[in-house]
């Protein structure tokens, strides 16, 4: 796998994609609070998180050709925060901007997913991946890409563009999209209603808010999985959030869990206007391997 050569853009352009991106993803006809309600037409591609893996994500544009395929949806969440070796800095920023100018040249076809790192990127809550604190390194690295002073007004705009984010997608075939679900142990205190909402407290976003709950769980049994099923009148779930070293994990008839951020990473494309089954989900993974 050769790496796609890196981001070349100035500060300007990239708080202009950002804030466009932002505003689009606000104004996006398919919002309804923060759930997407794509249409009984066309197509989606849902992936799992990229967290930084720019030639994946050029692997799903090839496989996705939005400008051919006008119907088509495109879903991403978790694009920061990537996997470095020792003496590496983090460049995911660059797969953020690279995103944002997605949506601003396809602002019908792509749509973003609030995600757990993302999340904690605009709360300041510090995430520590082996003795490293992720958000620092981010940080880090954006105001040595541009520059302290234009580097802050990057940081300001990535801020603003993850805050404008929606939640969760709902399908016509009855298929939740989300980053994660809540764990079973906070379904008592998590209010499924919050993706009606398009405003989020601190305490929404935080330990113990639903907001949280919804992009940090990993623990969905059966009957979670029934509870929310009722709540949001679907019958199929597909997340990311916990990595699967194959790409997918297929569980309860009723969950899959997509990872797209190595070699082994996985998507899955499906059509809006036909019935779905569980097994007509599974058959429809692909392997970023796949894709030349
Ligand atoms: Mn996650």
């Amino acid at each position: 796998m050769t790496a796609p050569a890196p981001l070349s853009i100035t500060a300007n352009q990239a708080v202009d994609a950002l804030s466009r991106a932002a505003a689009l993803n606000r104004e996006d006809a398919l919002r309804d609070g923060s759930l997407l309600r794509l249409p009984d037409y066309g197509q989606v591609v849902m992936t799992g998180d990229l967290h930084g893996h720019r030639a994946n994500f050029a692997k799903l544009l090839r496989y996705a050709a939005l400008d051919r395929t006008p119907q088509r949806h495109v879903i991403l969440h978790e694009l920061i925060h990537e996997e470095v070796r020792p003496g590496q800095t983090d460049q995911s920023w660059q797969l953020l901007i690279e995103a944002a100018q997605l949506k601003c040249e396809f602002p019908e076809q792509v749509h973003f997913l609030q995600s757990n790192h993302e999340l904690a990127q605009i709360v300041g809550q510090h995430i520590s991946k082996g003795g490293r604190d992720v958000i620092e390194e981010y940080n880090t690295a954006v105001l040595y890409a541009f520059g302290p002073a234009p580097g802050r007004t990057v940081l300001d705009a990535m801020t603003d563009f993850i805050d404008s984010y929606p939640l969760a997608v709902r399908t016509p075939n009855r298929v939740w999209i989300s980053h994660s679900l809540p764990n079973e142990w906070d379904r008592a205190a998590f209010d499924p209603a919050i993706v009606s909402r398009r405003e989020f407290t601190r305490a929404d976003r935080t330990d113990g808010g639903s907001v949280y709950q919804l992009v940090w769980g990993r623990n969905h049994p059966m009957a979670l999985l029934d509870a929310l099923g009722k709540a949001w009148d679907v019958d199929f779930f597909l997340i990311g959030h916990q990595p699967q070293e194959m790409g997918f994990e297929v569980m309860h008839d009723r969950l899959i869990i997509l990872s797209s951020e190595h070699n082994h990473g996985a998507f899955l494309p499906f059509d809006l206007s036909k019935q779905m089954t569980l097994d007509a989900l599974t058959r429809n993974i692909r392997k970023f391997v796949e894709v030349a």
